[in-house]
């Protein structure tokens, strides 16, 4: 039986397990990155493996997320992240050298190779036919000691396409089309590959658009062949070295085949607040619009900002809306700049952000109140934008232009003409914002800079044989992990600090539930289905292990989520019956026993001491995730076993 391109990777990779999708593999990691937000908890996590240098091939630390420093918090993260990189052999992406996805893509993913980063949308790195995955920071300390990366070995789901796009109709209304199809669970256990003649008529930067939005999907990754359309793009950023084909076998089996016509695809929009809320952009027409922005490791590649600015050139955007670009690198900004496009971008009334996620994740340029933000960006969850009641609207560049300008949601086909805009050959190459880390002998008498935002990682709880708690907070379908911890400018420099970022946790839903679950002690969470969807962020699961939380149960699960749960030590459960979930209420007294051999048996009796009823849990964990429950945290068991 021939094998897609995953399985191929996966099989080169492979150092326990076998590829039966379901079952727990685990993978060698050839490269790693990070950003600052989920960074120097990753870094603070390797460091106490006491392991003097990363032992992947190459390990990069970007500075892309906390870069508002409007305190002390983030500089001294930086400088903590970067003298980390120095001493133990990591590159350092300087703040302001861009977003870690769009750098990685430029200047070092490898078709073929292995990365996982300690952010969601790593699998960007599909778009070269890497097998790119987002991960917790830990599980990313783990594989930058050498330690493999254990995951559930994915189905298969090929996304055929034929077809040419129209103009003005883009890779992001591929990645739009994708999510109305599936839905925001609908790639939870999948790798989703591209492939079908239409492949040959999209350029990495658009290949990398839709790995990107292949998260929101909630897939394991999502990847495209890497062929003479590749080689082309590396050549191009100067490492034609790099370049492997690669291809899937024809013989190769799929779960699942999906078919898109790129040449019936018209202008779409995901409306708030979920990606797969997704209508046609010409049913929303005539909506006002009050902000928009372009960019974001989504759409901020050069080809997206000089068709952005191309669109621009010449015109002034309408006086009620407030339009931002943020280029995905230097690379993009420097090139913007020297060929004069930027010049058209700034003269049209745009507001240049720096090379940095901004207000992807609420770091400012947050929308007023109530107000319509049309957004290139791939998440538009509920109070992201850092305004409680913004009204966020995923789009295309080409569309975002269009409501820029006319300060409506309008069809971007009604702004005519196209210009036509071609990647250049070569791109600037200058790595001078990557620093290297130090030789051996020199690393040995560095010191690591510490500041007083670094505050004590939360205690562990070795899973006991029972667990007594009140059901302190009961939630919906589809919680994000921007509900749970969320980010914004306020909160996201103090990633660092727990203690401090317990006060927000599930603020969305619920703003009395960090004093509850303290005065509880110890809690139980229920939730519905696809718990824990979006980020990659741990602190989902370390800000509530602090708070007391012992157990999760929902109907399902997101796949980072739930390992990042078993790396804190806190028990993922779900439901055998559905429809039990209707029955529990907040503060019921819940009592889990003999979990020990429920977990074994894959099935764990729970009963509710307020209505005397009995429920059934499931868990499929294996021996090793079942170690670290009980060791109390992935920390604890790799010091156990000295991995
Ligand atoms: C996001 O887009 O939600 C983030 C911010 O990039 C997160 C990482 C984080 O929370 O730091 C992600 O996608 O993993
Ligand atoms: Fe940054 Fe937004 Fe991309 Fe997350 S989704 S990495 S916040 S640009």
């Amino acid at each position: 039986m021939g094998l897609t391109i995953a399985q191929k990777i996966i099989k080169a990779h492979l150092v326990e397990g076998e590829m039966v999708a379901g079952s727990e593999i685990a993978l060698k990691i050839d490269q790693t990155l990070t950003q600052d937000a989920t960074g120097t908890m990753a870094y603070l996590e390797f460091e106490t493996m006491g392991i003097d240098r990363v032992r992947t091939e190459k390990s990069v630390a970007y500075i892309d997320h906390n870069t508002l420093q409007s305190g002390f918090e983030n500089a001294d993260d930086h400088r903590y992240i970067q003298s980390v990189c120095k001493k133990h052999g990591i590159y350092f992406s300087r703040p302001g050298n861009g977003i870690c996805h769009q750098v990685h893509l430029e200047r070092f993913g490898i078709p073929g190779k292995t990365l996982i980063g300690s952010d969601s949308h790593t699998p960007t790195g599909g778009g070269i036919g890497m097998l790119a995955m987002g991960a917790g920071g830990l599980d990313v300390a783990v594989a930058m000691g050498g330690g493999a990366y254990h995951i559930t070995m994915p189905k298969m789901y090929k996304v055929n396409l034929t077809g040419k796009l129209n103009k003005f109709v883009t890779a992001k209304d591929v990645s739009l089309e994708i999510l109305r199809i599936l839905s925001v669970k609908g790639g939870v256990g999948a790798i989703i590959e591209w492939g079908g003649e239409g492949v040959k008529t999209l350029s990495v930067p658009e290949r990398a658009t839709i790995t990107n939005m292949g998260t929101e999907l909630g897939a394991t990754t999502s990847i495209f062949p890497s062929d003479e359309i590749t080689r082309e793009f590396l050549a191009a950023q100067g490492r034609e070295n790099d370049y492997v084909e690669l291809a899937s076998d024809c013989d190769a089996v799929y779960d699942k085949i999906i078919d898109i016509n790129l040449s019936e695809l018209k202008p779409l929009i995901a409306c708030p607040h979920s990606p797969d809320n997704v209508v046609t952009v010409e049913s929303l027409k005539g909506t006002k619009v009050d902000q928009v922005c372009i960019g974001s490791c989504t759409n901020s590649s050069l080809l997206d900002m000089l068709k952005v600015a191309a669109l621009l050139k010449g015109k002034i955007i309408s006086p009620f809306v407030s339009l931002s670009v943020s280029p995905g690198s230097k690379q993009v900004l420097s090139m913007l700049s020297e060929c004069g496009a930027l010049t058209d971008i700034l003269a049209s009334g745009a507001r240049l952000l720096e090379c940095a996620c901004g207000p992807c994740i609420g770091m400012g340029f947050s929308p007023n109140s109530g107000g319509v933000s049309l957004r290139t960006f791939n998440r538009n969850f509920e109070g992201r934008s850092g305004t409680a009641d913004g009204q966020v609207y995923l789009v295309s560049p080409e569309t975002a232009v269009a409501a820029a300008l006319t300060g409506y949601i309008t069809d971007p086909r009604e702004l005519g003409f196209m210009p036509e805009v071609k990647l250049p050959e070569k791109f600037k190459i200058d790595d001078s914002a990557v620093i290297e880390p130090a030789s051996v002998e020199e690393a040995a008498s560095l010191e690591v800079l510490r500041g007083p935002n670094i505050k004590k990682f939360p205690d562990s709880y070795p899973q006991e044989d029972t667990l007594k708690a009140p059901l302190i907070l009961k939630v919906g379908d589809n919680i994000t992990t921007d509900h749970i911890m969320p980010a914004g400018a306020k909160i996201l420099p103090y990633r660092s600090n727990i203690p401090h970022l317990s006060q927000y946790c599930f603020g969305v839903c619920d703003t009395s539930f960090p004093e509850r679950a303290k005065a509880a002690g110890r809690s139980i969470i229920v939730g519905g289905s696809n718990y824990g969807q979006g980020s990659s962020r741990e602190h989902a699961a370390l800000v509530p292990l602090y708070l007391g939380v012992r157990a999760v149960i929902t109907k399902s699960f997101a796949r980072i989520h739930i390992a990042n749960l078993i790396n804190a030590g806190i028990m993922p459960l779900t439901f055998k019956n559905p429809e039990d979930y209707d029955s529990l209420s907040e503060n019921d007294e819940l009592e889990l026993n003999d979990i020990y051999a429920g977990m074994d048996k894959g099935e764990i009796i729970m009963k509710n001491l307020t209505n005397n009823r009995e429920y059934v849990l499931t868990c499929s964990f294996t021996d090793r995730q079942k170690a670290i429950l009980k060791a109390g945290s992935l920390l604890a068991y790799t010091k156990e076993i000295g991995e």
